[in-house]
């Protein structure tokens, strides 16, 4: 299938190839798409110049996300490449660890609150006030991941869980105001899947069990996924979908109690 040809995608947040990212990645390339890729530090860049030339791609450059000046730097790098691009992939989030166990009230400090919602939430809205005069063709297309800790309870999810309801909340806004210049905005809110940053979180593996054993669909879900998923959200196929949160998640965030034995 090729319903992506001739549109080009720029994909932050890979750090392995069990990164959703690369999940989007592949799917997108699979289905006709152009790649460029970020990586968040030198560390990540051999990795993530291995996966991208996987898809054909040698444009790979630097961008953290909590740095203002490297993020407008990495707009500057891309343009070396593209004048212009129709897909922005912002699959990224980053709590300290210490705040992702335990007791929300006891354990939650300011500077943990601040960095979860930096690096988590704003850090899309200003990818979108940098990168707008870039985001053309048909129909351009800006995808976020989030999680159903922001609507509902979790344990140890805790901040970025609230981190979460933010990234929501500011992606309906930047859809709204976006809307005007034909940009779309959507977020996947996918069921756990085993990545590095899950790593981070409490008793995971409980989580991934829990799925398998309560959801609808009886399994948890792949990063390949959540990928089909995204690469139908960068599509003219889902030109009227905006300001939408769209689960992926074997159906899990519907259930009201868990399997009756
Ligand atoms: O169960 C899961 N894995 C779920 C993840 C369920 C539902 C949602 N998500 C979300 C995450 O919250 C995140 O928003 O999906 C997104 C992608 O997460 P992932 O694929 O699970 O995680 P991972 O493979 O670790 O990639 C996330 C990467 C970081 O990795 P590490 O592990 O090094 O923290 O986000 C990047 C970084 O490479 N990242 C940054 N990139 C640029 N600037 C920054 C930053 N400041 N901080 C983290």
């Amino acid at each position: 299938m090729s319903f992506l040809k001739n549109k080009k995608a720029l994909i932050l947040g890979i750090a392995s190839n069990r990164s959703i990212a690369w999940g989007i990645a592949k799917s997108m390339f699979d289905n006709g798409a152009e790649l460029a890729f970020t990586y968040q530090n030198e560390k990540l860049k051999s990795r993530v110049e291995d996966l991208a030339k996987e898809c054909n791609s040698s444009i790979t450059i630097e961008c953290d996300v909590s740095s203002p000046e490297s993020i407008i730097k990495s707009k500057e790098e891309l343009k070396k490449n593209w004048d212009e691009f129709d897909i922005l992939v912002h699959s990224l989030a980053f709590a300290p660890k210490e705040e992702l166990e335990g007791d929300y009230v006891s354990k939650t400090t300011k500077n943990g609150f601040e960095t979860a919602h930096n690096i988590s939430s704003f850090s899309l809205l200003e990818l979108c006030q940098v990168y707008k005069s870039m985001l053309k063709g048909g129909n351009p297309s800006v995808i976020s991941l989030s999680y159903l800790g922001a609507v509902r309870g979790m344990p140890n999810y805790n901040v970025m869980g609230v981190a979460k309801a933010s990234l929501e909340a500011n992606m309906r806004y930047i859809a709204y105001s976006l809307g005007k210049d034909n940009i779309r905005v959507n977020c996947i809110s996918a069921g756990p899947i085993k990545t590095l940053a899950a790593a981070g979180i409490s008793d995971f593996r409980k989580m991934l069990d829990y799925v398998e054993k309560n959801s609808p669909l009886r399994r948890n879900v792949t990063i390949k996924e959540v990928g089909d998923t995204a690469s139908f959200l960068a599509s003219d196929f889902s030109s009227g979908i905006t300001g939408q949160t769209i689960y992926v998640d074997s159906g899990f965030n519907i259930i009201g109690m868990p399997v009756l034995e």
